[in-house]
């Protein structure tokens, strides 16, 4: 396969780790934990796996002796840039562990795992793809892993490979189904151990514990110095707003961790939407009425960055997306057979009266993307809904009215972009790719340690990584039960955009001044080679957040 220079130079990169990985390491476990609420719940569904303690790595005296083991690993859901190096850890951990153990890959995700689809990943395929973005090494799926059916099917691969521990590197809801998975087989007996892995660029995957899901960091990079560029461009010509929608299924963390790399003229958060129970007008009102002030000073340019999630915050929009939901699980099939000219009407007459109000209302592209096909999970598929485009429209149009009521004196000409593909599979930054190697490492380690229902967790990684902190973390400790599909579930709590965090106040402080100067900072490239400082930097999130 042919390679760029840069991939052969990187192929060479060591990641960092802390000092209290490799070599002689001790566990070190802490007091029982509870989940973060809905504890007799939570203890009731999982009785094998609750209230087990923090363990951290540290210094040992003693070298283990460990036997051979062999290890199964799932790459579930969105690609995240480090996966790979995740995967590297692992395998050279558990190589240390006992140069006899061996290491499968599942195929495409848990849909390997139950069609019984995997491959062996040997030395020389794991140095193909160490410190390389993407997925690729066995691809990655969106298979829901949570019926007992599958379980059972999945452990019959297992046993058949005498794998003794699984590794699922996910997201929250993955890592959901990897704990239950873990308390199923702890229960029957089945002698497989199960380990998740915090990953997704959303960066909603993050708590006490686990300070940031893997990918976030260069996935907001690698916006950021696109962002950066547009907004270089923007201030050369000096004729355009862009409006920028940025991805995140839910939260908000990678539009506010950009706003805070370039300093856009705005930048809308979901959770304040929500929070301040705005309706989509009361943001078209706020965007125009900064369009109009910059006019004033003759600035008819700007930048604008859009939270993906944003729609489904919306209170109003949020209603009308529960209602359709509803609607669609139930007559999904009718739906399909009505012609697509005419299914909008239908929508219409089918809806109560205030949404289907709004639904009438909204520009006919959006409209039927609000009806496209649900996800795995039944979420709207957030990322085929032109939000931007939706935005800049709406915009256009309250601009042309305030012109004519004589409270826009300028012009107004958008562009509209979307960056989520371009960011998932990037080359790793630094910081991905030290902290996703010492991630696998670690799960090797909590394997090495008769773990299961574990989450693999670095912390202190604002500081040089020699002085991480390495570890597990129950995952039943960051569970809590939400009503899904009209079922009360336990899930993984899902970190939202904390209003009173630092980053958010960060943001807020500054917002005002942003939309009316033109204060842009261009991040630039990721950088590689070259001093410290420029080389690994953690998120500015992350920086703010630790600097408490
Ligand atoms: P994960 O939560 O699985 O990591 O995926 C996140 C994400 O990249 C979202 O930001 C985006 O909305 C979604 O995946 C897109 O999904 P798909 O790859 O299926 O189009």
């Amino acid at each position: 396969m042919a390679k760029s220079a840069l991939q052969v130079a990187r192929a060479k990169y060591e990641p960092k780790v802390p000092k209290t990985l490799k070599g002689i390491v001790e566990i070190q476990e802490g007091k029982p934990t509870e989940s973060v609420s809905d504890q007799a719940a939570i203890k009731a569904l999982f009785p094998n796996t609750y209230g087990m303690p923090i363990i951290r790595f540290a210094e040992g005296s003693k070298r283990v002796d460990y036997a051979p083991i062999n290890v199964g690993v799932i790459l579930s859901g969105g690609q995240a840039p480090g996966g790979h190096n995740v995967i590297a850890g692992l395998f050279d951990g558990i190589k240390d562990m006992h140069p006899d153990s061996r290491l499968y890959g599942f195929i495409l995700g848990p849909g390997g795992l139950i069609d019984h689809k995997y491959k062996e990943l040997t030395a020389d395929i794991i140095d193909e793809y160490r410190n390389t973005g993407g997925f690729d090494i066995i691809g990655s799926g969106r298979t829901k892993l949570e019926t007992k059916e599958q379980f059972d099917k999945g452990l019959e691969i297992l046993k058949k490979l005498n794998i003794k521990a699984l590794v699922i590197i996910g997201g929250d809801d993955s890592n959901t189904n990897a704990c239950v998975l873990a308390e199923y087989y702890a229960q029957i007996g089945a002698g497989v151990q199960v380990i998740g892995c915090p990953k997704t660029i959303d960066g909603d995957l993050k708590n006490e514990m686990i300070e940031t899901s893997f990918g976030f960091d260069t996935a907001c990079k690698v916006y950021s110095e696109v962002i950066g560029n547009i907004q270089r461009d923007c201030n050369s010509a000096q004729k355009y707003w862009h409006f920028i929608k940025l991805m995140g299924r839910s939260a908000s963390h990678i539009a506010l961790e950009c706003a805070l790399q370039v300093q856009p003229n705005i930048c809308i958060i979901s959770e304040e939407v929500e929070a301040k129970n705005q309706s989509l007008n009361d943001i078209i009102q706020y965007i125009a009425d900064i369009v109009a002030r910059r006019a004033e000073d003759g600035n008819n340019f700007g930048t604008v960055l859009i939270p993906e999630g944003l729609i489904e915050f919306v209170p109003a929009m949020k209603s009308l997306i529960s209602e359709l939901n509803e609607f669609l699980a139930h007559h999904d099939a009718e739906f399909k057979m009505i012609r697509k000219s005419e299914q909008r009407t239908y929508i219409i007459s089918k809806l109560s009266k205030t949404n289907s109000e709004l639904y009438a209302s909204l520009p006919e592209t959006v409209a039927r993307q609000l009806t496209l096909d649900r996800d795995p999970h039944g979420n709207v598929q957030v990322s085929l809904i032109e939000t931007e485009k939706l935005l800049a429209e709406m915009v256009g149009n309250r601009l042309a009215e305030m012109k004519t009521a004589g409270t826009f004196v300028g012009k107004f000409a958008s562009q509209v972009h979307f960056f989520g593909y371009e960011g998932r599979c990037a080359a790793p930054s630094n910081y991905d790719a030290d902290y996703c190697y010492s991630l696998g490492y670690t799960a090797a380690g909590l394997i090495g340690s008769g773990k299961t229902g574990y989450m693999s967790s670095v912390r202190n990684t604002t500081a040089p990584a020699a002085e991480w902190i390495a570890g597990g973390v129950p995952i039943t400790m960051m569970m809590n039960m939400e009503r899904r599909h009209g079922e009360l579930k336990p899930v993984i709590q899902k970190a939202l955009v904390k209003l009173d965090g630092a980053p958010f106040k960060a943001f807020a402080a500054q917002r005002d001044q942003w939309a009316v100067n033109t204060e842009y900072v261009y991040p630039g490239p990721i950088q590689y080679f070259g001093p410290t400082e420029v080389c690994d930097q953690a998120t500015k999130t992350l920086q703010i957040e630790q600097k408490q």
